[in-house]
């Protein structure tokens, strides 16, 4: 479809700001796959990087695909985080966690010095919230937790996985957050990240540097 050929091509121009020797932050998700893909062809090239994957899917799509790995107990700055995301409104906030992997991608993208989200054009919206919200929470009373978030206004749904709960790659619960409308992404963030039992939210303010939007073979560029 005009997405998916719109997600390889944001997914591979992203590949051209990664310079020799950069580490780089590994995001999750299907358009991630297609930098991964383009950047492997590199890597064979000779190109010397070192990425830090941010679920247990993007590690095992590197070691597949040859592209060298490394730890935060090696290196704690990257130089380059390159990450998907659900839903971009236009002051570059994002809503993510779709792939359930939103707190290792937080870890991961705030300890880059720059971070670039790929996308298909479906992906920019007015305002974030037509999709849940992903906030994951720890297992231990998690009902009490959702019944928290559900006082600020939002319709609470456990993710599940053929029938039993989903569990991230940290052990942890998702709750998916139906929310009205988010007019304020970063207040809405504060007040949920403040609530006991919640891990992290999937509202990343302040993080993306440039999108790049890709629909058919098309690619467009916002910028902070
Ligand atoms: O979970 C996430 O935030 C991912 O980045 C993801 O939802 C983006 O998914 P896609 O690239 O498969 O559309």
């Amino acid at each position: 479809t005009a997405n998916d050929r719109g997600k390889k091509a944001a997914g591979e121009n992203a590949v051209n700001y990664i310079e020799d020797g950069m580490t780089l932050g590994l995001g999750s998700g299907s358009t991630v796959y297609w930098a991964l893909k383009k950047l492997s062809e590199q890597v064979k090239q000779g190109l010397n990087v070192k990425g830090i994957p941010s679920s247990k899917r993007t590690e095992s799509w590197a070691k597949n695909l040859g592209i060298p790995l490394t730890t935060f107990h090696e290196i704690q700055e990257l130089d380059l985080a390159i990450d998907g995301a659900d839903e971009i409104d236009a002051n570059l906030h994002l809503l993510k966690g779709g792939g359930g992997s939103l707190v290792r991608e937080k870890i991961v993208n705030t300890a880059s010095k720059r971070v670039i989200i790929i996308a298909d054009q479906s992906k920019r919206v007015a305002q974030l919230g037509n999709r849940p919200l992903p906030v994951e929470v720890l297992p231990f009373g998690w009902e009490v937790t959702a019944k928290r978030i559900s006082h600020l206004g939002a319709h609470i749904t456990l993710r599940d996985k053929e029938n039993q709960p989903f569990i991230s790659d940290n052990g942890n619960y998702i709750l998916d957050c139906q929310f009205p409308l988010i007019t304020d992404p970063a207040e809405l963030h504060n007040t949920l990240i403040q609530l006991v039992g919640v891990v992290e939210t999937g509202l990343f303010v302040e993080l993306a540097d440039r999108v790049i939007l890709g629909q058919d073979d098309e690619l467009h560029y916002l910028e902070k």
